[in-house]
């Protein structure tokens, strides 16, 4: 069997995370900032270092070919490197490398797959500067078009097609324009299941559901010490009933139901004004269509009803919508296989984070396979996997992607 050579793998991950390092071991790359660039130009160049032809599209994806005996659809493998604002070092990063990974066993071998090889790394996937995530890979599988992306701010109102350009990779290939044979992505659980069940492989059937909603509440700004509270209208007491409500009405759906209000501005955020304005986002998922539209409908609800009592105006955007995502059964299948082959102990489960895996399906088969996070962190610099766990998950890609690479 091709072995993977794991101790280059990991040294490829603390070069790639000594980029845009921040303290505590994570790193912060947020979408089309230098430090992304920085993190782009690395990886390209391990890309044509192993005589990958290397593709930029229209959307700053980036595509590795490595040509295979036949002209026949690849194989494709990735993830991303962009990274949120406390973003550990596996998170994407890893799927990525661990493609490339795949590429130098194959090139050291010499061995010719009959299929290409495709390793890619989308655009934004965090979505964490500009909505919505998954935007690369979105795009790729003709979710959004171009212009749509292109037009998407941060909140200095800065473009994704300025900062594109700005960095160098608005590319000259169509999104999409490659349409792979089957798609595999690795990439850590980010949750706590793997890790507290001690199982080694994390067999993922699906990508849950996604809605995130940014509102803005325009109050009035007032006195903190003469305004009667009958008089008041508090855009910050809005804001904060509305996740003390979000989280209760998680905890009371139960299942795969989350809630998460992450993002919170007061304006005039001072100690002694009753706030006029209140920007937050409310991000809800779960692996039920019906249950998210229900948590969905719930939290619009409340909105309306406090709103309403504290006399504050609501605007509503939505910023990303998913439904969950069921990859293909049978690639699923062989994810398994090839685990149990290894005999490494698995289990079958959802994801709850997303992944551009969920926007790859909706072009070929798709699957991903899940190694453990420590203590579930993720989103978080102190995000950690066991070097042999990173090492068990690359070994389960390569051998997937060569069996799939001859069929
Ligand atoms: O939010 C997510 O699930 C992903 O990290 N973009
Ligand atoms: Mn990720
Ligand atoms: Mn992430």
């Amino acid at each position: 069997m091709l072995r993977l050579n794991d101790r280059r793998l990991l040294g490829a991950l603390d070069e790639l995370a000594g980029i845009g390092a921040i303290e505590g071991g994570g790193c912060a790359r947020l979408a089309l900032t230098d430090e992304d660039k920085a993190g782009r130009d690395l990886v390209v160049g391990w890309m044509k270092a192993e005589g990958l032809d290397v593709r930029v599209d229209a959307i700053g994806n980036v595509i590795g070919l490595r040509a295979g005996r036949e002209a026949l659809t690849p194989v494709m493998t990735g993830s991303h490197i962009d990274t949120v604002r406390t973003g550990g070092r596996y998170d994407g990063n890893y799927g990525v490398l661990a493609g490339l990974e795949v590429v130098r066993a194959l090139n050291e071998a010499k061995l010719v797959t009959r299929r290409p090889i495709a390793v890619a790394f989308f655009t934004n996937e965090e979505g964490a500067r500009f909505q919505p995530d998954m935007m690369g890979s979105l795009v790729y599988a003709g979710g959004i078009g171009l212009n749509e992306a292109y037009a998407a701010v941060d909140k200095e109102g800065v473009s994704v097609g300025d900062e594109l350009r700005r960095i160098g990779y608005l590319g000259p290939h169509k999104p999409g324009a490659l349409k792979p044979h089957a798609f595999v992505e690795l990439h850590i659980e980010q949750g706590p299941i793997l890790d507290e069940e001690k199982v080694q492989i994390g067999v993922v059937e699906s990508v849950q559901g996604i809605s995130w909603i940014e509102y803005t509440a325009t109050g009035v700004s007032n006195h903190a010490g003469t305004t009667p509270m009958r008089l008041r209208r508090d855009a910050g007491y809005l804001a904060a009933s509305v996740n003390l409500f979000a989280r209760k009405l998680a905890w009371e759906m139960g299942g795969n139901q989350v809630a998460t209000v992450g993002a919170l501005s007061l304006r005039p955020n001072l100690i002694n004004v009753v706030p006029n304005r209140a920007v937050f986002a409310v991000d809800l998922r779960n692996t039920d269509e019906a249950k998210l539209k229900e948590a969905e409908a719930r939290v619009a609800a409340h909105i309306a009803e406090v709103a309403a009592a504290e006399r504050v105006e609501v605007e509503a955007d939505v910023l990303a919508r998913f439904e969950p995502v069921i990859f293909d059964t049978k690639l699923v299948d062989r994810v398994e296989h090839h685990a149990k082959a290894l005999s490494l102990s698995t289990r079958r489960m959802p994801s709850g984070a997303g992944h551009d895996a969920q926007m790859m399906q909706r072009l070929c088969p798709t699957a991903m396979i899940f190694v453990p996070s420590v203590q579930g962190l993720s989103h978080n610099v102190k995000e950690h996997t066991e070097a042999a766990d990173l090492a068990a998950g690359a070994q389960i890609l390569l051998n997937l992607m060569l069996e799939l690479a001859e069929e």
